[in-house]
């Protein structure tokens, strides 16, 4: 029997580079996101290319009654989940704190706070009740040092960042392993996102530099997921070589 692992936000970036990683290393999936028709053609991809069995849910993490009702009626063959990968999450907008868009801060905390928290409530009791399970939380360098204009963005991931401590301490007594990885920046549909759809200025975000690509973040996770059982790996704070920290670059 495969093991299983749940990754949400799996139409893109770095979601999708880590379930074609845990594909590769024989996992059935269960995949979540909105854009229902990339998902199915990402579920059949996998199936052909990896024969495992795929699962995809779509839904919308912001949306409480959704997550709660699809994750609580999985069908029982799927419940024995050994990994979750909390991925599924954005930025919207880069403007002085005075001067941000409401609908944008709700946007983020609703996706990286609360929908992360809606998912993992359906998830971690199906673990705890296994005493098995690993919980990785996607944070970022934003969850350890916060940016001019990145403001909510940023407490959104402290916020991940403190959740996994939690995490951490709340699943000790089940053997549950919990790890954050906190990336720098990762060339993926993030930066379209936050500029709200403007290809160009997206495009301008990794001018001159190599950025980290979403493979390099599976990569991270494989790591994380491998270790022996009593090896875990609280946080991998992983960026481009090219990105001292969060405000230093170097471009050529
Ligand atoms: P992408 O925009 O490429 O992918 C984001 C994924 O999240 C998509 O699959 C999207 O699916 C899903 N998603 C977004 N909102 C929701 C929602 N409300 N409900 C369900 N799924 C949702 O970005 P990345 O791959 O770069 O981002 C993945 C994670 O990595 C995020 O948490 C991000 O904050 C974090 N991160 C990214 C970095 C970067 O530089 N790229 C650096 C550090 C961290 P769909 O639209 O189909 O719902
Ligand atoms: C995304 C990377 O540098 O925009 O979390 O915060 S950054």
């Amino acid at each position: 029997m495969n093991k299983i692992a749940m990754v949400t936000g799996a139409t893109a970036g770095i979601g999708m580079a880590t379930a074609k990683m845990l594909a590769k290393n024989g996992y059935n999936l269960i995949l979540t996101g909105r854009r229902s028709e990339r998902l199915l053609a990402f579920e059949n991809e996998l199936i052909n290319e990896f024969k495992i069995e795929v699962l995809s849910l779509n839904f919308d993490v912001r949306n409480r009654m959704e997550t709660q009702k699809i994750l609580s009626e999985l069908p029982q063959k799927w419940e024995k989940i050994d990994v979750l990968v909390n991925n599924a999450g954005l930025a919207s907008g880069l403007d002085f704190i005075h001067q941000g868009d409401i609908d944008d801060w709700e946007t983020m905390i609703d996706t990286n706070i609360k929908g992360l928290l809606y998912v993992s409530r359906q998830i971690m009791p199906l673990m705890v009740n296994r005493k098995k399970g690993h919980i990785v939380n996607i944070s970022s360098i934003a969850g350890k040092e916060t940016y001019l204009k990145g403001n909510v963005y940023c407490a959104t991931k402290h916020a991940v960042d403190s959740l996994t401590k939690a995490m951490r301490i709340d699943l000790l007594p089940y053997g549950i392993k919990v790890t954050s990885i906190s990336p720098g920046m990762v060339e993926t549909e993030f930066s379209e996102v936050r500029f709200h759809g403007d290809k160009e200025r997206a495009k301008n975000v990794y001018a001159g530099l190599t950025p980290l690509f979403a493979n390099d973040i599976a990569d991270a996770i494989e790591f994380a997921i491998t270790r022996p059982a009593h090896v875990n790996i609280n946080d991998i704070l992983i960026m481009p070589t090219a990105q001292a920290n969060s405000s230093h670059t170097h471009r050529e």
